[in-house]
């Protein structure tokens, strides 16, 4: 098992401020520490839900779904695949995969949304299903910009960190991530927004807008996940409220992540402007309102479009 050292923190300019430091939680807790996978700790040992959100990714979704199946050594107890509705064929891709797939076939469960309910939408379904019965909840995408068991294997094996986390993410812009094979453009977005989320929030983290995760189902049953938005800035308000909660210990792991060569890509302005407004009201509410985290994110999700 290696240890990699763990990487500067970044920059916390906003953090560096008295007025808005005096109203930060204490995070001692937070970025525990770097861990790269060489083993499943036994705690996790076919104990992960892995929730695996759909839409139009239909050529992807084998590869994805024998990776998380057979080649997690068996911390993966069950699929859930969420399909938004997809017109490409994708749940027939998956009930095809269940029917020639042994394994995948008691593994994978397939819930299809009647209509699209946003990308948010399907989380939220998965985490209403999984947090109060699965010990650890995972997301993972259906559209292979990182590769699904290594991801998750890295996931896991963070749980043998001392202090053992709570939520583990994977970040993107941790020391050790590669995103070579990422668009510039979509690179420089996110290190805008991490500056930004980081600056209004005074919270440290390297990648405020992943989606890529695994948590303990507690923690996310204590999570108000149900009143935030069902569209994409999901993560980000849901990553304010994991760090933003002094009762959890975050651990970060790094993430290799490409563009995707499947499923439907929205526009990179349109979701900067809808981001920077959520983000602004956020910091309205905790800042000027001077509103505990969790409320103004909720705050900001209740204004924000889907
Ligand atoms: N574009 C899109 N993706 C969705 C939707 N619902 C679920 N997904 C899935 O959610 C994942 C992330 O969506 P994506 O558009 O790739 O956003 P990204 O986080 O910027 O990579 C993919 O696996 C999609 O298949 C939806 O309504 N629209
Ligand atoms: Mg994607």
């Amino acid at each position: 098992m290696t240890l990699l050292p763990p990487s500067a923190p970044p920059r916390r300019r906003g953090l560096q401020r008295p007025r808005l430091r005096q109203r930060l939680p204490r995070r001692a807790n937070v970025l525990t520490g770097t861990l790269r996978h060489t083993r499943v700790p036994l705690a996790l040992e076919r104990a992960v839900s892995v929730i695996v959100p759909t839409y139009n990714t239909a050529p992807a979704l084998p590869a994805v779904l024998h990776a998380l199946v057979h080649d997690t050594e068996g911390a993966v107890a069950e699929v859930l695949v969420i399909d938004n509705a997809s017109t490409d064929g994708t749940p027939d891709v998956v009930r095809a995969l269940m029917v020639e797939d042994p394994m995948i076939g008691a593994t994978v469960r397939l819930l299809e949304n009647p209509e699209n309910l946003g990308y948010g939408g399907s989380i939220k379904r998965g985490f209403a299903r999984l947090a109060t019965t699965a010990p650890f909840v995972a997301v993972v995408h259906s559209d292979q910009q990182c590769d699904a068991a290594t991801t998750v294997l890295d996931m896991a094996a963070a749980f043998a960190l001392h202090p053992e986390p709570d939520v583990v993410l994977a970040s993107r812009f941790r020391a050790g991530a590669e995103t070579g094979d990422y668009s510039v453009a979509r690179r420089l977005a996110n290190h805008f927004f991490n500056a930004f989320t980081r600056t209004l929030s005074g919270l440290r983290m390297s990648d405020a807008g992943t989606g890529i995760m695994l948590a303990r189902s507690s923690a996310i049953d204590r999570m108000p996940f149900e009143q935030l938005t069902s569209g994409y800035q999901f993560h980000p308000q849901l990553n304010l409220l994991i760090y933003g909660d002094p009762q959890l210990t975050v651990a970060e792991v790094p993430l290799c992540w490409r563009d995707a060569s499947v499923g439907v890509r929205f526009s990179l302005t349109g979701y900067a402007l809808v981001l920077t407004r959520m983000l602004l009201l956020f910091a309205w509410h905790r800042r000027v309102r001077r509103r505990p985290i969790g409320e103004a994110v909720v705050a900001a999700s209740q204004g924000s479009p889907r």
